[in-house]
C-alpha cells in the first residue's frame, strides 16, 4: 500500500491531504486554521493589514508553527511510512524575503527544535505581502511605463501589471525599505518556500505559480530580463529558478524523516500555486475541461490549447502543472451578489431557485449587469447594478425578473470576457458552494450551450497536490 501526500499553504489555513495510489481513496484530510491554532499571531483569518493604505499582510513564522502542528497531528494518524511522495500548493503571489542565512538553514535543520525556531532568523522582512495586498498602484504604473505599457508586460507574461503580483510588490519593498532589499538573498513564492522546508533545499518555482509574477516570460518559461530590470536591481540572482511542473526535487529532508517517521525516500515534487493545483484536483487541467468555481467570487478556470493572453488585461495565464499554460478570470461579484438581489427582496435561497424556474430564459428581455460591489472583469467602480428592459423591471418592482436577470447577467458577462482563451468549452464542471443549485447549473449550460458536471470535490488544491506527486 502506498501513500501520497499533498498539502495546500492557504490563506487561512494549512492542509493536508492523504491519498492511497492504489483506489485514490483519501485516507487523511486535515486543516491548522492560523487563527485558531496560533492566536498569538493576531491574525484570525491569516493576514493583518500593513500601516499604509492597501498593504495586506502574513507571517511566515507563523505557516512553520502551523506546519510543525499539522504534521504533528499527521503523524499520530496516519502510516507516513506509506508515504512514498509528496507535493504541494500555496496561496499565489505571496512572498518571502531571506537573508544569507536561508540557504545553510533550510539545508540542515535539526528534529532537535522547531521549523520556526530555526529559521525565523533568516527572514530579511518579518512579513510577507500576500494576494490580498493592493498597495502597489503606483510601482504597476512604473513598470509598465518602463516597458513602453501594459500590452507589453500582458503579452510578455500572461497579464498587465497587477497590485497583488510579486513583481510590483518586490518593487515596492525595494524601493520603500533599501536596506532590507539589499539584504535579501532568496525571494521565494509561498509555493517554493514551503516547498524547500519539505526538500530541506533551496527550491525551484513552477512555471504555474511563477506566472503569477509579473516577471516570467511565457514564451520560454524564464524570467524576462526587461520585466526584471523594471523591477528591481540584481532581481534575477535573489530569485530562484524556474521549472516545469513535473520537476522533481529530491527527497524529504532528514527532519521530517527523524522528527515525524517520514520515509527517507519520500520524493518531493515541486510545489506550485493554489489555483494550478486546483485545476489538477478538479480533472480539468488537459484541454477542453472548464472548471467554474462559485464562490465569494466566481472563478472560471481551463488549460489553455495555445498561450494568448487577455487584450483587455482583465483574465491572466499562469503555468498548467501538467504542462503548457491554464488561463484564470476572476469575477468578484459572485455570491456575494447573488445574495445581494435575494436579499433585496428578503427570499429564501429557495424562493431565489424558485424564481429563476418560474422566469423563461432571456428573461423577458430584461438585462442586468450584475455588480453590486466593484469588479475586476471588466474594471467597474460603482457599487449600482445597471438594469435594462421594462420600466417595472429597471424600478426593481418584479423579484422574479430581477434573480434571473442577475444570474444570466453574471454568466453573461463570464462568457463575453472569457472569449480571448479562444475555446469552445465542451463540459463545465462547476463546484463551490452554489454549484450544487440545479437553476444555477441550468443558467450555465443554457448560457455556454454545453454540458455542465458537478463535482464534488473538497479540498482540491491539496488533492491536486497529492494527484502531481501521484503522477510523477
Ligand atoms: C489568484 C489569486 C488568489 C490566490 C489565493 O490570482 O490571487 O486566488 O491564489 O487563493
Amino acid at each position: 500500500m502506498a501513500y501520497s501526500l499533498g498539502i495546500d499553504a492557504s490563506t487561512q489555513s494549512v492542509s493536508a491531504i492523504v491519498i492511497d495510489l492504489d483506489d485514490g481513496r483519501v485516507v487523511y484530510d486535515h486543516s491548522i486554521n492560523f487563527g485558531e491554532a496560533l492566536p498569538q499571531y493576531e491574525a484570525p483569518n491569516g493576514f493583518f493589514q500593513g500601516s499604509e493604505d492597501g498593504e495586506v499582510f502574513s507571517n511566515p513564522t507563523m505557516w512553520l508553527e502551523a506546519l510543525d502542528l499539522l504534521l504533528a497531528q499527521l503523524s499520530k494518524e496516519c502510516d507516513l511510512t506509506k508515504i512514498k511522495c509528496l507535493s504541494g500548493a500555496g496561496q499565489q503571489h505571496g512572498s518571502v524575503y531571506l537573508n544569507h542565512t536561508w540557504f545553510d538553514a533550510v539545508s540542515n535543520l535539526s528534529p532537535q527544535a522547531s521549523l520556526a525556531e530555526q529559521l525565523k532568523a533568516c527572514t530579511s522582512r518579518p512579513v510577507a505581502p500576500i494576494w490580498m495586498d493592493t498597495s502597489t498602484e503606483k510601482e504597476c504604473q512604473e513598470i509598465a511605463q518602463a516597458l513602453g505599457g501594459d500590452h507589453i508586460i500582458c503579452e510578455k507574461s500572461g497579464s498587465v501589471t497587477t497590485e497583488r503580483f510579486t513583481g510590483p510588490q518586490i518593487r515596492r519593498f525595494y524601493k520603500h525599505s533599501l536596506e532590507a532589499y539589499l539584504n535579501t538573498n532568496r525571494i521565494h513564492l509561498v509555493s517554493s518556500f514551503i516547498g524547500s522546508i519539505f526538500a530541506g533545499c533551496d527550491a525551484p518555482v513552477d512555471t504555474g505559480d511563477g506566472a503569477g509574477m509579473n516577471l516570467m516570460n511565457l514564451k520560454n518559461f524564464d524570467w524576462d530580463s526587461q520585466l526584471l530590470n523594471a523591477t528591481a536591481p540584481d532581481l534575477k540572482d535573489k530569485l530562484p529558478k524556474i521549472v516545469l511542473g513535473n520537476h522533481r526535487i529530491g527527497p524529504i529532508a532528514p527532519y521530517f524523516v527523524k522528527k515525524y517517521g517520514f520515509d527517507p525516500q519520500t520524493e518531493v515534487t515541486v510545489f506550485t500555486g493554489d489555483n494550478p493545483s486546483s485545476l489538477v484536483g478538479t480533472g480539468g487541467s488537459s484541454e477542453g475541461k472548464v472548471v467554474i468555481s462559485l464562490g465569494t467570487s466566481d472563478t472560471y478556470f481551463a488549460a489553455m490549447p495555445k498561450i494568448v493572453s487577455d487584450p483587455n488585461g482583465y483574465g491572466h495565464v499562469f503555468g498548467n502543472p501538467s504542462g503548457k499554460t491554464m488561463s484564470l478570470q476572476c469575477f468578484l461579484n459572485g455570491s456575494l451578489a447573488r445574495e445581494a438581489v435575494k436579499d433585496r427582496f428578503n427570499y429564501s435561497w429557495d424562493q431565489f431557485t424558485e424564481a429563476i424556474k418560474e422566469t423563461p430564459a432571456g428573461c423577458n428581455g430584461n438585462y442586468m449587469l450584475p455588480f453590486f460591489s466593484p469588479e475586476i472583469s471588466p474594471r467597474y467602480s460603482g457599487s449600482t447594478p445597471v438594469l435594462k428592459g421594462s420600466p417595472a423591471f429597471q424600478n426593481w418592482e418584479h423579484p422574479q425578473e430581477a434573480i434571473r436577470a442577475c444570474v444570466e447577467g453574471q454568466f453573461l458577462n463570464m462568457q463575453l470576457h472569457t472569449e480571448w482563451m479562444a475555446m469552445q468549452p465542451k463540459s463545465i464542471y462547476l463546484t463551490g458552494g452554489a454549484s450544487e443549485n440545479d437553476m444555477i447549473a441550468q443558467v450555465v449550460a443554457d448560457v455556454f450551450q454545453c454540458t455542465v458536471e458537478r463535482l464534488a470535490v473538497t479540498g482540491s488544491v491539496a488533492l491536486g497536490a497529492a494527484m502531481r506527486a501521484a503522477e510523477n
